[in-house]
């Protein structure tokens, strides 16, 4: 059994119900969330014009190898409707692999660990909460000391949900 941790969102639409259906969408076609994170409203990073996003962390347990968990994430933005258009612009439903055990993997169209983690506070804060000791594979250190050091001033709010 692998573990994988996740990052999920989006910022068009019905923000929570695209949130819902990627979860649904993944227990039925991935495997079994083992953990979810609260939602967090986060400020939209990279390109600032755009809707505040909805994220959320989750931590999956699957028998796919990381290449097949990533078509079968790919499968399920695409299912949704996710359009590609500009990079980093606005979508309805995004769904990141983070981390895949501790694997370290450079192939095209999968960098696992993701290569942007501990560059966004959107991603760490909701994976402290459910990952604070996991080891970054390649950086030696916790989520915790990520999201303690991370520099990246965008805000991100816990939702009461
Ligand atoms: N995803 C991006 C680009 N910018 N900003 C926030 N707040 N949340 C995201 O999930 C996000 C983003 C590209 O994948
Ligand atoms: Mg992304
Ligand atoms: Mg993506």
């Amino acid at each position: 059994m692998n573990i994988s941790y996740l990052l999920i969102g989006g910022n068009e639409g019905d923000r929570m119900a695209a949130l819902a259906a990627a979860r649904a969408n993944i227990e039925a076609a991935a495997g079994s969330i083992r953990t979810c994170s609260s939602l967090y409203e986060t400020e939209p990073w990279g390109k600032t014009d755009q809707a505040d996003f909805l994220n959320q962390a989750l931590c999956l347990e699957t028998v796919a190898d990381a290449p097949s968990l990533m078509n079968i994430l790919l499968g399920i933005e695409e299912k949704m409707g996710r359009k590609r258009m500009e990079k980093y612009g606005s979508r309805i439903i995004d769904i990141d692999i983070l981390f895949f055990n501790d694997a370290i993997i450079h192939q095209p169209g999968l960098i696992i660990p993701h290569a942007e983690v501990q560059n966004r506070r959107f991603a760490l804060a909701p994976l402290e909460e459910i990952a604070p000791d996991y080891i970054h594979p390649v950086l030696g250190v916790s989520v915790r000391e990520l999201l303690l050091t991370c520099t990246d001033p965008l805000a991100v709010k816990k939702i009461n949900a």
